[in-house]
């Protein structure tokens, strides 16, 4: 038996606790209040404090061979000149309209043609960028340039200036993450764009890396916890990671070997607001039912497989992308050995100590 209700069903207890009547003078009472934008709580305490969480976001999959030629076809349509950033939103089939993919988290896929630039700006949002295809463009991120390839976590924290480019002979595709539906709960967006297309270079390429990903940090470096001082997070060395953890083992029942991004001045996440993740699922893994507070959006970097997430399978395979939302049992199954970055909120949960997770029975 796993433990909870993987059926989603609500508890007994749940179900059994009334609503109050309605009787035409309670309706009265109601409206005369109303008139004083007084509200009855015992109306509403049903639907604001229920015993566990039910996602707003509904599990979805975009198949990247679907939706590869729409994004390309946007290239005709508009330049990124035009766009600013030329996007397709990834919605949330629950959430239409709402510009996410779950309910506290963005994401799209970005296309920068050959030879196009996106002009600098900063906005008060953090966002991630994913790397899905191409390589040989580039995001600057505050003066440093860094050169993207597939499968590369690159960050640009709040209020950092950045822009982008693609010099290479290549369309360039990446997924971008922002925290705009969390910023906008708390009311706190401010954008600004710079007066030229592109923030001066202030240091050299991957300067950053140097810096801060040696196992070393510059002598007298005072970390910001809030934000990691790395722009670039290689694919390379995760891969080689990922690589020798599995050969090693142990492997986790739920999650082959994950392993979480971290700022290498605290240990901490790279950004406040968004967790990131890299895993890899050995061919043939049949993982144990999980579940966690966080909704999280993957992106397929390597092989194919499957989650089932409640009643729904989602078939993936590379440059992929799927959600599966908050407090909802799945479980992965990997075809061959298959390798999936996510993100979510789950920084934000672990902060403010609402975080909790649960794994199926024997995992
Ligand atoms: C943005 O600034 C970027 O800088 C990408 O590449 C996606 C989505 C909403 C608002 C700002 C970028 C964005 C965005």
């Amino acid at each position: 038996m796993m433990a909870g209700r993987p059926d989603g069903a609500l508890p007994e207890s749940f179900q059994m606790r009334e609503q109050p009547k309605k009787t035409p003078e309670r309706e009265a009472y109601y409206r005369r209040i109303g008139e004083h934008n007084l509200a009855p709580l015992w109306e509403v305490l049903k639907t604001i404090q229920a015993e566990e969480p039910h996602p707003p976001e509904t599990a979805v999959l975009w198949r990247y061979d679907d939706i590869h030629q729409m994004l390309m076809d946007a290239a005709h349509l508009i330049s990124t000149q035009e766009a600013n950033r030329r996007v397709l939103i990834l919605e949330n089939p629950a959430l239409r309209g709402q510009t996410r993919a779950t309910h506290s988290l963005y994401a799209g896929l970005q296309l920068v043609m050959p030879g196009e630039t996106a002009p600098s700006h900063r906005h008060s949002q953090a966002a991630i960028r994913f790397i899905v295809e191409g390589e040989g463009a580039y995001t600057s991120v505050n003066g440093e340039r860094t050169n993207m390839r597939e499968g590369d976590f690159v960050v640009t924290p709040a209020w950092s200036w950045h822009d982008h480019g693609n010099p290479s002979q290549k369309p360039m595709v990446w997924m971008d993450g922002l925290d705009f539906p969390i910023v906008g709960l708390l009311n706190c967006g401010f954008f600004e764009d710079y007066r030229e297309d592109a923030f001066p270079l202030t240091r050299p390429e991957n300067d950053s890396q140097a810096r801060y990903s040696a196992g070393m940090l510059p002598v007298g470096y005072r970390e910001q916890p809030l934000n990691t001082p790395l722009v670039n997070y290689p694919y390379a060395r995760a891969r080689e990671a990922l690589k020798q953890l599995e050969a090693a083992g142990p492997i986790d029942p739920c999650h082959g070997v994950k392993m979480r991004y971290v700022n290498p001045a605290t240990g901490g996440y790279a950004l406040a607001t968004i967790g990131t993740f890299m895993q890899v699922l050995p061919a043939g893994f049949s993982g144990r039912p999980y579940r966690s507070t966080d909704a999280a959006v993957y992106s397929v970097v390597e092989g194919s497989g499957r989650t089932l997430v409640a009643d729904r399978s989602l078939e993936w395979s590379k440059r992929d992308v799927f959600v599966v939302p908050s407090w909802s049992w799945h479980y992965h199954e990997a075809f061959e050995e298959s390798v999936i970055f996510s993100f979510s909120d789950r920084p934000v949960h672990e902060t403010l100590g609402l975080f909790r997770e649960q794994r199926g029975e024997g995992a």
